[in-house]
């Protein structure tokens, strides 16, 4: 028994370095298709530090449209809606607003799990392929707060803004 505690006190110091590369939160899918849908699945990889999440919030990038969450047990969805720099044609329709933000609230993830809070889009045909477009969030853990809203694309960010890279549109000839 002393020796499993003394392992897995081993294993939070390994936890606290945080590899990006299971931990962050990032979007399960990095790139995505101008003009196509897009399955936005952000994986949340651990608390605020040590203290358990209890809240998501993310901002939908311009160019991502008609935007809708999914519903997920155990935690509340609020939009936050707002106008389109750019209308968007949907089915013959024009939109010229949709959600902008989202938040899941009420819920609670402890440190040791992970946990998927997911949304759909359509990526306007307007954007340009090679570009990139950065999702902010800001996790929130009882009264602690993180802010994942670095843009720099640094990949020794403290704290990324999750993001996509976008591939050329289907049929476009290169
Ligand atoms: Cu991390």
């Amino acid at each position: 028994m002393k020796t499993a505690l003394i392992l897995a006190a081993g294993a939070i110091t390994t936890l606290a370095m945080c590899a990006p590369a299971f931990a962050h939160i990032v979007l399960q899918t990095k790139e995505a298709q101008v003009g196509a849908a897009y399955r936005a699945v952000l994986v949340v990889g651990h608390g605020c530090g040590e203290d358990a999440t209890t809240g998501v919030r993310v901002q939908v990038p311009e160019g991502l449209y008609n935007v809708k969450p999914m519903p997920k047990d155990g935690w509340t969805i609020e939009t936050v809606t707002g106008p389109y720099d750019t209308p968007f044609e949907n089915h013959g329709t024009q939109l010229t607003e949709g959600v902008k933000e989202i938040s899941w609230t009420g819920g609670n993830l402890p440190n040791d799990f992970f946990d998927e809070f997911t949304f759909r889009g359509t990526l306007g045909g307007q954007l340009e392929e090679g570009s990139t477009l950065f999702f902010p969030v800001i996790q929130t853990c009882g009264s602690k707060e993180d802010a994942w809203i670095d843009q720099s694309g640094d990949h020794d960010a403290e704290f990324p803004a999750p993001a996509i890279t976008l591939t050329p549109a289907a049929g476009h000839a290169h």
